[in-house]
């Protein structure tokens, strides 16, 4: 099963208790207070990680709740921290806060209930939730691409983006502990009969976005070849058939290069004509063609399918603007697929006509044939990218 967009509901450790106990020993009458501090709650903590490739494990675990901190306890005794909850996540994450409207710090402060012997209000209020806050606090410009940027529209509040392999983000923080009897011991007042108690951990409602980070994106219409051209310059298999959606989920291949260089090749289902609104398998999957370094548009030549091979780029093109304009400043290879079949030589002739200016690269996935010229070039234009960050 492939998940790229799960829900998920976080909280983090409530802080624990603090304690209210008095000193008693032998030979110490009115030994004082001394009531331990309530441990602090675990921190949900979110790392990414280059060896998942989709948010399966969210999917069979959607509720990540961090240990809570222990109560503190007599003859001056913590309580012990709340184990942090580290959840693993792919790289190419984008963590959105669903389920509440956009809150200011000061309007989510609460105070916690008086009751009788406990202190009734904590010096400092209660903050449910601040993941808003770090949201605003978060610099877009600094670790996303700029393609990414703006270009998406919201599906809640972004909280984060983790990109990098071992990045981390506090998703929520765990709430402190509170504290026991002996910190109110005064002059005036020696026996404190009362203690704080711990803070909540925050807690909310979030939706993860996995956007596979690959740096070449294969996008054609369906039976183009695009899961063949994978097979024929990666190790990865998918499946092949001569029925269009015969590729259901994002594939991923990595090429490797002589100087042990690599590339992430990712293989995206067809798309057709009216994809951005939905038809044939829909958009959803076109998220993952958003973080490409360069794209790919594959064609079939040999019009197996009836159409003009012409046709297909025109509408690839818009369909990709349609979603996304931004795609549009994405360097693209077009390459001609099916060049072993015999219609497809006088198409590309014609094709050529029709679109001068933009240079074509002419394959046989199936057999080989142009694949290392293409790995060639695929490697180039993904080194002018990068240069130019
Ligand atoms: N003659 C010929 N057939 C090819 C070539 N490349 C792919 N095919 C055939 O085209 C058909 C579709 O290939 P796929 O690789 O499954 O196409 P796809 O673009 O991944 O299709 P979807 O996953 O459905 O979007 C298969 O029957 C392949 O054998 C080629 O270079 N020459
Ligand atoms: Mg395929």
């Amino acid at each position: 099963m492939f998940i790229d967009e799960i829900k998920v509901y976080a909280r983090a450790g409530h802080g624990g208790r603090g304690c209210v106990a008095f000193r008693r020993e032998k030979y110490r009458p009115k030994g004082g207070p001394d009531g331990g501090n309530g441990g602090r709650g675990g921190n949900v903590i979110l790392r990414a990680d280059h060896d998942l490739n989709n948010l399966i494990a969210q999917y069979y675990q959607p509720r990540l709740i961090a240990e809570n901190g222990g109560h503190g306890l007599g003859k001056g005794m913590d309580g012990r921290a709340g184990k942090d909850l580290i959840v693993k996540v792919p790289c190419g994450t984008t963590v959105w806060q669903v389920g509440g409207e956009e809150r200011g710090a000061e309007e989510v402060c609460e105070e916690l209930p008086a009751s009788k012997g406990l202190l009734g209000t904590l010096s400092r209020p209660v903050i449910r939730y601040a993941g808003s806050v770090q949201a605003l606090e978060y610099d877009l410009s600094a670790d996303t691409p700029s393609a990414l940027a703006g270009s998406r529209k919201s599906r809640g509040i972004l909280v984060t983006d983790l990109l990098g392999h071992g990045q981390e983000f506090v998703l929520c923080r765990g709430g402190r502990g509170g504290l026991g009897n002996r910190n109110f011991a005064t002059a005036v007042r020696q026996t404190p009969r009362f203690a704080q108690p711990g803070e909540p951990g925050e807690e909310g409602e979030f939706l993860f976005e996995l956007r596979i980070m690959a740096d070449v994106g294969l996008v054609g219409y369906p039976n183009a070849g695009k899961s063949t051209l994978l097979t024929a310059i990666s190790r990865a298999r998918p499946k092949i058939a001569p029925y269009p959606f015969t590729t259901l989920h994002p594939q991923i291949g990595i090429v490797e290069y002589p100087d042990y260089r690599r590339l992430v090749v990712c293989d995206v289902p067809g798309l057709i004509a009216g994809a951005h609104q939905n038809v044939g398998l829909g958009h959803a999957f076109l998220r993952h063609i958003e973080r490409c370094k360069i794209l790919v548009l594959l064609l079939d030549m040999a019009g197996t399918d009836h159409r003009a091979p012409w046709d297909d780029y025109h509408q690839l093109l818009k369909e990709l603007e349609l979603y996304d304009p931004d795609l549009m400043a994405r360097p693209r290879l077009v390459v001609a697929n099916k060049l072993d079949e015999p219609a497809a030589e006088e198409n590309l002739k014609k094709f050529k006509r029709r679109i001068r200016k933009t240079p074509v690269l002419s394959i046989a996935a199936a057999f080989g044939d142009g694949v290392d010229l293409l790995k060639q070039r695929l490697r180039e234009a993904v080194e002018k990218v990068e240069g130019q960050d």
